[in-house]
């Protein structure tokens, strides 16, 4: 234990980080950037190609920086595995979805534990960072790793981490996000501890792998709950005839007990969806109903369908069915100021217009092109003319680089579901 704490303190240990996706490899890099040899392993030839090309697909890595560490020989990309037993530290960052059945998939994570199971070596420490249900590391990674008779905590070290890598964050980045570590033993803590100190400010050790997976999954559940919470309120203050927005700002004033959720036309994104679920499904396991969770669930996914629900109120109160109406859209990515729509609950509005007969078009200078099934669409371009020819201008990402103000001045009704008109007041300009 003594002789890779040495290497570790001395940035002398070799780091392989399995999943090169947005938490994998900005981790990689920071590794890297501190002095350590670190070496990337994804499954995917494409992304393996493009790294050693010097070419980042991660936002939050610049293919500058990327191309200085590779030259320096402190970072190289690999498509196979082999060289997994010449780390002195495995960290596994690899996907974990739902399945169809809203069941967690934790096939990445077999996959991951099987390919360093084969090259485990005598006092290599391995880290899961993969958001997942409390139990995981324990019941699934540990019985892999200790199959060729190695012991944890003596032959080799196994932790849990949960990554807090914020896509686009320009405040917080890995190395001043506070990083939870649980390990399967005391020393198996105190080696990660270790481990991610040399590259974090501050290290948050818990009791086990299990109170590190749990703590991530609090830290979602909160999110997803609340937001159900502040949708519900929308659907309630719409039904009392208030400005949900004014109520949230007035209530934000609170300087204590306090804190803002926003409601939307959904929830998107792969985390926040999905990572409560991980939970759900251990409860249900053990036979606790999580309502929270659930109910939250069926808020949240209800909120496509209101937003539908508005604009044909809106449509039939200006003498139009929504069907053959002209609407467009304004951002259709998960949240503002990112280009990530595959989880995006405007996919969801979109496809429920079509069912409805109405024509769309969209424009989101982050999203270039969206396909829903055989329909293609294209990003148009912001033109008076685009915003005049259709009834209803639909916000449903509030992206920060559009012009809201000239938006309300030219279109003939903006129906806003982000709040991004902020205070602006206007005859043909509607909030959620
Ligand atoms: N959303 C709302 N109302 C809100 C906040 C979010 O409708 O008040 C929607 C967003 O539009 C989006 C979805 O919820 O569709 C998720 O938004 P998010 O702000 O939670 O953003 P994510 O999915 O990128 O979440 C990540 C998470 N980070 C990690 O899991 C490491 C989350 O824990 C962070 O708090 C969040 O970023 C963040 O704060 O940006």
């Amino acid at each position: 234990m003594q002789k890779i704490k040495k290497i570790i303190q001395e940035h002398q240990a070799k780091i392989g980080v399995l999943g090169l996706g947005y938490v994998g490899l900005p981790l990689a890099l920071e590794f890297a950037r501190k002095g350590f040899s670190v070496t990337g392993f994804d499954v995917d030839p494409r992304r393996v190609q493009s790294l050693m090309k010097g070419q980042s697909y991660v936002l939050d890595v610049e293919s500058s920086f990327l191309k200085e560490m590779i030259s320096a020989g402190r970072f190289t990309a690999r498509q196979t595995f082999e060289d997994l037993s010449a780390q002195h530290a495995v960290i596994i960052c690899v996907p974990t979805p739902l399945r169809k059945s809203r069941d967690p998939d934790v096939s990445y994570i077999l996959a991951a534990g099987e390919q360093v199971h084969k090259r485990l070596k005598a006092g290599q420490l391995i880290i899961l960072e993969s958001t997942t249900y409390p139990g995981t590391t324990q019941e699934l990674l540990l019985p892999l790793f200790e199959k060729n008779g190695f012991r944890v905590g003596r032959d080799f070290y196994l932790a849990f981490s949960p990554e807090r890598v914020d896509p686009g964050n320009r405040v917080y980045k890995i190395r001043n996000t506070p990083k939870v570590v649980g390990g399967v033993t005391p020393a198996c803590t105190e080696m990660a501890a270790l481990l991610y100190g040399q590259v974090v400010e501050k290290v948050i050790p818990v009791s086990s792998t299990e109170a590190a997976e749990m703590v991530k999954l609090l830290e979602n559940t909160f999110r997803a709950v609340n937001i159900g919470l502040i949708n519900e309120i929308a659907l309630m203050c719409h039904r009392l005839g208030l400005n949900v927005w004014e109520i949230v700002e007035a209530a934000s004033s609170k300087p204590f007990g306090f804190m803002s959720f926003y409601p939307g036309p959904g929830l998107g994104g792969h985390c926040i969806p999905i990572d409560p679920h991980y939970l759900a499904w251990k409860m249900k396991a053990l036979n606790f109903e999580p309502r929270f969770i659930e109910l939250a669930g069926v808020i949240n996914s209800s909120m496509p369908r209101h937003v539908v629900q508005r604009l044909s109120e809106i449509m039939n109160q200006r003498g139009r069915a929504l069907k053959g109406s002209r609407l467009f859209l304004l951002g259709v990515a998960y949240k503002k100021d990112v280009s990530d729509h595959r989880e995006s609950p405007a996919l969801d509005v979109m496809k429920l217009l079509l069912e409805s007969g109405a024509e769309i078009a969209y424009h989101d200078p982050f999203v270039p092109s969206v396909s829903l099934g055989k329909e293609h669409f294209s990003s148009q371009k912001l033109t008076e003319k685009a915003l005049r020819s259709a009834d209803c201008a639909v916000i449903l990402t509030g992206h920060s680089n559009l012009d809201y103000k000239w938006v309300v001045k030219k279109a003939r009704l903006v129906f806003d579901t982000r709040n991004a008109t902020q205070a602006m007041k206007s005859p043909n300009l509607l909030r959620l």
